[in-house]
């Protein structure tokens, strides 16, 4: 296809606040009931009859019909994880990055508080002892998941680590992915993808450990199953977010450079047909917003994933605004998975962010950085729920229990509250349990 590559435009000071609230909405998704109704047949067979169901799926979906087993077992041979010396090197270097920021998450201490004279409460730290790490197959590889994943999983802590990734069809996982599982310590690595992976790991088969959370990105049908098994008390597995189509933000000011910001743009286009990118352009003339859009194209054109890029730019927008407060004020109404500022002064600008998943600073910081080695992570709410969700961090792999512990003086002090609002609640065995110990009636 030919034809020029080129987001819609709105000034929206000359458009209707709806149609700008339009311009902003996502492009819909597939409806949830119909892949729901897919994914449960293949949940119930994976529950049902374990190894046997996954590996049927995985010979019809993934072409992978040599595979008879499901699962890879740690140690991984040296053979499956033989690597460029450049890629080694470059994902030991994002692994150690990703590992320093994540550690520097972890609470030393247990936070203690004396709440009334004798009344000591605290709250202290566990990692989730089993957890399972979606790492998506499809039109690209990527690694740089399985560390995003992986890392956090390991600087918690958690006892068990599975990964899971659609092999190839000759049966095999990529090098780059096997040799990331070795490094944050995986036990196994599923050898399925889509609904079939995520009900092996809820549910456990013979081969597959069963787990205690799901996390990680993948399509309609893994977010699906995700949803699915976390709603079955049975399976006792929860998941990490609601996962959607990648999307980034980039708020720009006369001080951008042009070229980068298109880079940035295409950067995340080239995802999936899905994908979503929008431009806020603050106080730009035309001649500025022509200069992006005339490299956006240039360097559309030149991409190998054109026509991927062409679908996503075919749903996405400028919207050219008067001031910074404005541009931020719809920026917080879209809740970007990625939120990018290449204005001046862009430190100055992060107080304005309410709603974003990762935010990238100034010029010098390209979303990619943080997609791959700067050590922040990548996976992050997309579809507006960074209105509600954090990204995958260290706390992603933590529970916390609280814990409380009296003196007798504390007893005393506290007791004739919980007595009161026991004999309040008419639940007069909770009063007793107090009152039998201050001796009192
Ligand atoms: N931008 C994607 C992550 C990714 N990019 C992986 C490249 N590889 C979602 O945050
Ligand atoms: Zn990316």
């Amino acid at each position: 296809r030919n034809g020029r590559i080129a987001m819609k435009r709105y000034i929206t000071t000359k458009e209707s606040p709806d149609t700008i609230l339009a311009a902003l909405q996502r492009p819909s998704q597939r409806s949830s009931d119909q892949i729901i109704g897919i994914c449960r047949p293949i949940i119930e067979a994976v529950k049902s009859r374990g190894d046997a169901a996954v590996l049927e799926y995985t010979h019809r979906f993934e072409k992978a019909t040599s595979l008879t087993s499901a699962v890879l077992r740690a140690p991984f041979p040296e053979s499956l994880m033989k690597l460029d010396p450049a890629t080694a090197k470059a994902i030991d270097i994002s692994f150690e990055n990703i590992r320093k920021f994540h550690a520097a998450q972890k609470e030393d201490k247990p936070l203690v508080v004396e709440t009334m004279p004798g009344v000591v409460c605290s709250r202290f730290a566990r990692p989730i002892e089993r957890v399972g790490l979606y790492v998506p197959g499809g039109t690209a590889v990527l690694p740089s998941t399985a560390l995003m994943l992986g890392v956090p999983a390991m600087v918690a802590g958690c006892k068990k680590i599975v990964l899971a990734s659609p092999p190839r069809p000759d049966g095999s996982i990529t090098p780059e992915i096997v040799y990331a599982a070795h490094k944050v310590g995986a036990e196994s690595i599923v050898l399925a993808g889509g609904a079939q992976a995520v009900a092996a790991m809820a549910y456990g088969t013979e081969s597959v450990s069963k787990v205690d959370k799901i996390l990680g990105p993948g399509n309609q049908f893994v977010t699906a199953a995700k949803m699915i098994v976390s709603n079955d008390t049975n399976a006792g597995v929860s998941i990490d977010m609601p996962a959607g189509p990648s999307e980034v933000l980039v708020v720009a000011d006369a001080f951008a450079n042009p070229a980068f910001v298109a880079s940035d743009l295409l950067s995340q286009a080239e995802h999936g047909v899905d994908s979503q990118v929008i431009l806020i352009a603050i106080g730009l003339s035309e001649a500025q917003l022509a200069a992006i859009e005339d490299e956006l194209h240039a360097q559309a054109n030149a991409l190998p994933r054109v026509e991927i890029v062409r679908g996503a730019i075919d749903h996405s927008i400028t919207l050219v605004v008067d001031t910074l407060e404005e541009g931020m004020r719809l920026s917080n109404l879209y809740a970007p998975e990625h939120l990018i500022l290449q204005v001046e002064n862009a430190e100055s600008v992060v107080p304005y962010v309410q709603n974003a998943g990762s935010v990238f600073i100034g010029k010098w910081t390209p979303e990619s950085v943080g997609d791959y080695s700067a050590g922040v992570n990548h996976s992050l709410p997309t579809y507006g729920y960074a209105k509600q969700y954090s990204g995958v961090n260290l706390g992603s792999y933590i529970k916390h229990i609280t814990s409380a512990h009296l003196t007798k003086e504390g007893l005393a002090n506290v007791g004739g509250a919980v007595m009161e609002l026991a004999r309040v609640e008419e639940l007069e065995a909770h009063r007793r349990a107090v009152s039998i110990r201050l001796g009192v009636s």
